[in-house]
């Protein structure tokens, strides 16, 4: 096909010969997230080689158990695909023993808790409103159901995770696992000074990086492989490699591991999945990716002190990651979380209404935002643009109803996707 007959025909021309209304909201989709600006700081846009190995034929391909060891007949694509999936992993972050198949991040979770814990033994973790995750034991949560939990704060006066607390904390509750990993944590963590606790109560340590893979395969988050005994994560944030999840251990705990998560927790890997991730990997060990993750934190950090210079509280007085949370309580008492989030969106710009430490509100329309940067930097921003998009959200937090202040700022947004396309 000529260029000209490929944009005639769409992007999804097969799925509006069979369903035109699922055509349509793909379409959106793919026209939403061109004209948007997606701060959600767990989101970020996979390269179009991953939305073609994710999109591929092994959707159709049951590979039940590992490669060369299946229940099934037919498996020696997948095999490929797993094993390339598994050996980059293993380069990029060091691990002695990976285990790609977990369908997200929590799914990764309960691999671990399935390998290492009986139900009712103890699991020590952040509290959710502190920048924890649903999967580390909140009591709506299989995890929260299943074990008995207790969770650790962050310092309210710092915002920092309080290590010396966490280690008094676990010599009092003496859990089985400690996890440390956050999903609204801006600072870097100290993974160490989360293993002493462990080791201090013979306890395991569960490192959940799901938010900073890309940081942490960079080598610009310190890196909890070959401190924690166990690190889980997903594989669509920081690192770019499509839905999904992954964990990673020493070869000791190998068969465990890998017998929770097949037969344990899961049946058939997701294949077209994990060849998204083996794809993404390829493409995460180049330098150009780790230029990649250097700027996702530049951008962060540009993002935080020009929030700051507009009078935001930014939680921890910045940030070390690809995160930033912002407690609207100090500078706009009456806007909500949830007010921001909306007027934000109605001008283009797509983060998320958070919890912040010493929440007064509710989850539901909690006090603080949280804004990320791997999106945004995966389409070219840098610190200047960073600076804009953060005007962007003083201006519209400043003013939810101001209809004109809304129109200048979706005026900017319009120029500043302009500027930076995706998916052409
Ligand atoms: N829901 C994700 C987040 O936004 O942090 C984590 O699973």
């Amino acid at each position: 096909m000529s260029q000209e007959q490929i944009e005639e025909a769409g992007r999804y021309d097969e799925v509006r010969a069979a369903d035109p209304a699922v055509a349509d909201a793909l379409d959106d989709e793919i026209e939403r997230q061109r004209d948007t600006l997606a701060m959600i700081a767990s989101e970020n846009h996979v390269s179009e080689a991953v939305l073609e190995a994710q999109g591929s034929a092994l959707t159709n391909k049951y590979a039940e158990g590992y490669p060369g060891e299946r229940y099934y007949a037919g498996c020696e694509h997948a095999d490929t695909v797993e094993e390339l999936a598994i050996e980059r992993a293993k380069e990029l972050w060091g691990a002695e023993h990976v285990n790609v198949q977990p369908h997200s991040g929590t799914q990764a979770n309960m691999g671990v808790y399935t390998a290492i814990l009986d139900p009712g033994d103890k699991i020590l973790s952040l509290d959710l409103t502190h920048g924890g995750h649903l999967s580390h034991g909140h009591p709506a949560n299989f995890a929260g159901q299943t074990y008995e939990v207790e969770q650790y704060e962050v310092d309210p006066e710092t915002g920092y995770l309080d290590y010396e607390g966490l280690r008094e904390q676990a010599e009092a509750f003496k859990p089985d696992v400690i996890v440390s990993g956050f999903s609204a944590y801006p600072r870097e963590v100290e993974f160490e000074r989360v293993q002493a606790a462990a080791d201090a109560v013979d306890a395991y340590h569960l490192a959940d990086i799901a938010h900073i893979t890309g940081l942490v395969a960079a080598g610009v988050h310190e890196s909890p492989v070959g401190v924690a005994d166990f690190v889980t994560g997903s594989t669509h944030k920081t690192i770019r490699a499509g839905r999904g999840g992954i964990i990673m251990c020493d070869e000791k705990h190998a068969d465990d591991i890998d017998n929770a998560v097949f037969p344990g927790a899961q049946g058939g890997p997701l294949m077209h999945n994990v060849a998204g991730k083996a794809v993404g990997f390829e493409e995460a060990l180049t330098p150009k990716f780790e230029a990649y993750a250097q700027q996702v934190v530049d951008n962060a950090e540009a993002l935080a002190d020009r929030l700051a210079d507009h009078g935001f509280e930014i939680v921890s007085g910045g940030t070390d990651t690809h995160l930033v949370l912002v407690d609207l309580r100090p500078s706009h008492p009456d806007t909500t979380g949830g007010t921001a989030e909306d007027a934000l969106e109605e001008v283009g710009l797509v983060l998320n209404a958070n919890t912040v430490p010493g929440e007064t509100r509710s989850p539901f329309d909690p006090s603080g935002i949280r804004a990320g940067t791997p999106g945004l930097t995966t389409r070219g921003f840098g610190e200047a643009e960073m600076q804009r998009v953060a005007d962007i959200i003083a201006n519209v937090v400043d003013a939810p109803d101001d209809e004109t202040v809304k129109a200048e700022a979706a005026a900017e947004v319009d120029a500043l996707t302009d500027e930076h396309p995706l998916y052409e």
